[in-house]
């Protein structure tokens, strides 16, 4: 049974495969994406770490001389108006310093430094032979200095996302009350392409639509320059942060290897750590609550983002985020993959994007988090209730987190890739 799966894995990853890296998915995503790549990268190991590696490179080959990795790397070869927005949009010919390939300008979880060193493990010779680390390094640097210095908008030390977009949950329930302020472009100025592919009612709104071109479009015409608008959206986000950090332990690993001082980044970790757990760490609540960058105030809006911390080593809070998981918000021992916002919540949808539904992204970083933290029973559980449900459901985009039906696109490819390496 789990040889049938493995090999399904694979087929999907294969068939979503472009030369240089792979497509989410063939028809809704046929560009590169950023955090997807990371993901992919994970899975693309355990069949050719070389392909994985490429995965990487080619995406970090799309970096702006900022240190920006962007959210997107178009494909020349695509057709122009197969997904909105795209090149014509983004316009990132026209900005100094971005590469020769067309890109978006925002950015995504940087997820790419954990992906780096674990592809990296799955075959160190193969690795060595193609000076991977040695090219990567310094690019992964760069952009975790571009997200810790130009992202740190309000000194906190912690980075800010400027986009619902660059949160890679763009239509989480945390982002409606920043996300209000905005004045949607209204919905005759532009074309959704996504529409063809899914069903409305599992993708985000119209309205929700016309604030994401608006900021996507006020922030292209300030020339991507990074700064607090009153008019815009800033928030800090647990994931990105969580995600910065246990890059920044991943860098620590990958500059012992090459014979380099890893202290700094264990220090950049440390104090990362402490900015995230004294900033977004809500105590009474045992979760980690978004922070609106504008206003000051924490955004109690209960998402699977904020029990994501627990992928941080050593998180001195992680007993706490794992009794939010168990409880009737997350049900981590029942509810598969972990949904994406708590099930008690009114508003609480289980078929509509990150309002609800189950992702096998989200899910596999918990299930790491809980490795991380000695939760291995819970952990092994979780894991087999992953590889049972994408048994039944298919390499679905995201499935209804209490029955397992599956929603939005197939043959995804971040689900298969992260199946893979869940079977391993
Ligand atoms: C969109 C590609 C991307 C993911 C995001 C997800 C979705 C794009 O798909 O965004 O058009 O809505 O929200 O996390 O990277 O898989």
């Amino acid at each position: 049974m789990i040889g049938d799966l493995d090999r399904a894995c694979r087929r999907v990853l294969l068939a979503n495969w472009r030369q240089r890296s792979t497509v989410p998915a063939a028809r809704l995503y046929p560009h590169q994406w950023s955090w997807d790549s990371a993901f992919i990268a994970v899975g693309l190991r355990h069949l050719s770490p070389v392909r994985a590696q490429r995965e990487l490179e080619s995406l970090f080959g799309a970096q702006w001389d900022d240190g920006r990795v962007p959210h997107i790397v178009f494909d020349v070869h695509v057709a122009a108006d197969a997904y909105f927005p795209g090149p014509s949009f983004w316009r990132s010919a026209a900005v100094p310093g971005a590469p020769g390939v067309p890109t978006s300008g925002i950015v995504q979880p940087p997820a790419h430094a954990l992906a780096a060193w674990l592809t990296y493990r799955a075959d160190p010779a193969a690795a060595r032979a193609r000076g991977f680390l040695d090219r990567i390094y310094p690019r992964l640097v760069a952009w975790h200095d571009y997200l810790t210095t130009r992202r740190d908008l309000t000194g906190s030390g912690l980075m800010s996302i400027v986009h619902p977009w660059e949160s890679g949950m763009d239509n989480s329930p945390a982002w409606d009350e920043p996300l209000a302020r905005v004045t949607p472009v209204p919905t005759t100025e532009f074309t959704r392409r996504d529409l063809a592919h899914g069903t409305s009612a599992e993708r985000p709104t119209d309205a929700d639509y016309g604030r994401y071109v608006r900021l996507a479009r006020d922030y292209r015409d300030a020339g991507y320059a990074d700064a607090r608008r009153a008019d815009g959206f800033a928030v800090e986000d647990p994931l990105c942060n969580a995600l910065l950090v246990t890059g920044e332990h991943a860098l620590a690993s990958i500059a012992a290897e090459l014979g380099r001082d890893p202290r700094p980044h264990l220090a950049a970790a440390d104090r990362l750590t402490d900015a995230l757990v004294a900033t977004l760490y809500d105590p009474a609540a045992g979760i980690f609550f978004p922070r609106d960058a504008l206003t000051g105030s924490l955004v109690r809006s209960w998402s699977v983002g904020g029990l994501l911390p627990l992928a941080v080593p050593g998180l001195p809070v992680a007993a706490e985020l794992v009794k939010t998981a168990l409880s009737d918000r997350f049900r981590l021992r029942e509810a598969c993959p972990v949904p994406s916002y708590d099930l008690t919540a009114a508003d609480h949808d289980a078929a509509r994007y990150w309002r609800g539904p189950g992702w096998v992204n989200t899910s596999w970083l918990l299930w790491y988090g809980l490795g991380l933290h000695g939760e291995t029973s819970l952990a092994d559980d979780l894991r087999h209730r992953l590889l049972e449900r994408v048994r039944t459901a298919g390499f679905r985009e995201y499935l209804d987190p209490l029955t397992g039906a599956g929603h939005g696109t197939d043959d995804f490819s971040w689900t298969a890739a992260l199946t893979l390496d869940l079977i391993r």
